[in-house]
């Protein structure tokens, strides 16, 4: 049996990775797999995306690591400028998804949806949206062509796991703006990973509490885009979109 730790929605949010990363570590598992959204909102877009190339084996794009790249506001240009043409160009040639097979179970990851990194999918939506998220990819994002058992992603912020029709759909949650409870989120899958045999399989999920009050000083000190909705979220879960 092998594990791999799956994160994401990271958002430069270093007090978080680290003591997720140290959670990790201390399981003694060594492959880290990251569905996109290393970088936005938070004050450390540099030292997250350098730690994540460095730790994750797999890496996806999200929304946020298209967006920062095309500077099209001041909440986007702030994070662009702090992380450099280099790191700019990393996170937008991220790929689309990753297919991986864990004892006999067919899984896609990816960070928001098979539409696209800005299609969003909650827990809560209708049956057929959540049911799309088998469905194929467009022809360009098909890297490996397979119907999935199993689709992971993030995106929303929020964790859960449904069965659907026999298939199994999960979030990993936020690592660094969870909108659901104030403690950084993550999964655990567990299985004979690259097996095609049928065998036991399991996804945990975890919950890592973090210093929220030394995230917001240094939020503060870095003077972050729409400063007072980050701390809000940091300290309530509740959304920036969701109410003033
Ligand atoms: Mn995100």
């Amino acid at each position: 049996m092998e594990r791999v730790a799956v994160v994401s929605d990271i958002h430069g949010n270093l007090e978080a990775w680290d003591a997720v990363v140290k959670d990790i570590d201390a399981r003694g598992i060594s492959r880290i797999f990251c569905l996109g959204d290393l970088v936005g909102k938070g004050p450390n877009p540099v030292e997250v995306t350098d730690q994540v190339r460095t730790r994750c084996e797999v890496v996806v794009r999200g929304n946020w690591d298209e967006l920062v790249g095309r500077q099209e506001d001041d909440n986007f240009s702030w994070h662009a400028q702090r992380l450099g043409p280099e790191r700019v160009a990393y996170l937008a040639s991220l790929p689309f998804q990753h297919d991986v097979i864990m004892s006999g179970r067919r899984i896609r990851l990816l960070h928001a949806s098979p539409q696209s990194v800005y299609h969003r999918v909650q827990p809560w939506d209708p049956a057929e949206k959540r049911l799309a998220m088998f469905d194929p990819l467009p022809d360009e994002e098909a890297v490996a062509r397979f119907e999935p058992d199993i689709v992971g992603y993030g995106d929303v912020h929020n964790a859960f796991l449904q069965h659907l029709r026999g298939k199994t759909l999960f979030n990993v949650g936020s690592v660094g703006n969870p909108l659901d409870m104030t403690q950084a989120s993550y999964c655990i899958l567990e299985g004979m990973l690259g097996s095609r045999e049928n065998a036991p399989f399991s996804i945990q999920f975890m919950r890592v509490p973090y210093d929220i009050e030394l995230a917001v000083a240094q939020a503060e000190k870095a003077g972050v885009p729409s400063l007072d909705y980050y701390v809000r979220e940091l300290r309530t879960g509740i959304y920036r979109g969701l109410q003033d």
